[in-house]
């Protein structure tokens, strides 16, 4: 069902809707921001769901942290996701991305599959540029906890956020901004001046056909060539006698309880090292923290 949101269009292709986000949904979302954050923090996140800004960034003001999914940027660079680097867009944003759609915000072949959650401390900024082509336009920001400026032009003047240019104006909280057209580059760039105070930003974009494909093969390969390690790995233990052939695993797990040949190395101990070797896709659903400890440690 659709919704009419008041709009204005401040140059080509880039509009902002005013009121789109309820206090009801910007409070579920902020509940679950501050949730990732914390395990983000914490070490505890899924994936590589969280960046933390390097600390010199943090001294100029230019960094922020960040929650991604969907796709990995960084510096601007969207890179490829080894096996499970990156959950996809979590239900809570999918319905934020409903909302979007109910208020015509796009339409729905445009719709987003990724997100980055941006987290400005007060006088953190982000520096002029053109979002990365590997995303297709429009794209479109989502606004939170406090109203900001923005400035988009081909001639941003200025230095460490205090930026300058042909247009400038305040993103209201709840506000969600439609970049397409001329103002999403090549050559209109866009600025976020030093914010007086925190602000949250949830910027949604879909990832190019081309982009989305070689990250997908490469994805498959990597998980495959993973389970094929592991394999070779299980069958030299197995022909050390340390490990049960596949199927037989609770004789092994049996024989490690009662004192078998390999004690705690026979199964458990390390069997579950490599087990991410499925080339599914990772989800909300499936994601298994023994993935996670695949990919921290550069196996995956
Ligand atoms: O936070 C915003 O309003 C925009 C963020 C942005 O430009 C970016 O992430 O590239």
């Amino acid at each position: 069902m659709s919704r009419s949101v008041a709009c204005h269009e401040l140059m080509d292709g880039l509009i902002l809707h005013h009121d789109v986000v309820s206090a009801e949904q910007q409070r579920k979302i902020l509940d679950f921001v501050a949730q990732q954050l914390a395990a983000g923090r914490a070490g505890t996140a899924k994936a590589k769901t969280y960046t933390a800004p390097p600390e010199t960034w943090l001294r100029t003001g230019q960094g922020r942290e960040m929650l991604q999914y969907g796709a990995f940027t960084k510096c601007n660079k969207v890179l490829p996701c080894r096996h499970t680097h990156v959950l996809p867009l979590p239900p809570l944003l999918e319905a934020l991305l409903d909302t979007l759609l109910a208020a015509r915000v796009f339409e729905p072949f445009e719709r987003p599959d990724t997100c980055v959650v941006n987290v400005y401390a007060p006088g953190s900024w982000i520096p002029p540029h053109v979002d990365s082509e590997a995303f297709e336009r429009p794209f479109c920001t989502v606004s939170l906890v406090s109203a900001q400026h923005v400035v988009f032009g081909d001639a941003i003047a200025g230095e460490h956020g205090d930026w300058d240019g042909p247009l400038r104006f305040e993103m209201g909280i709840g506000s969600v901004l439609r970049v397409g057209g001329l103002a999403a580059g090549p050559t209109c760039r866009h600025a976020l001046p030093r914010a007086t105070s925190q602000r949250i930003s949830l910027t949604f974009r879909r990832l190019g056909r081309e982009t989305r494909d070689r990250f997908e093969a490469i994805r498959v390969a990597s998980a495959e060539a993973a389970s094929a390690r592991a394999e070779r790995r299980r069958q030299a233990k197995t022909a050390r006698g340390r490990v049960a052939p596949a199927g037989n695993v609770s004789c092994a797990v049996r024989s490690a309880r009662e004192g078998g040949e390999g004690g705690a190395n026979a199964v458990g101990a390390d069997d579950g090292e490599e087990s991410g070797g499925s080339p599914l896709a990772p989800s909300w659903d499936v994601f298994d923290d023994e993935d996670e400890a695949v990919v921290a440690s550069g196996r995956g």
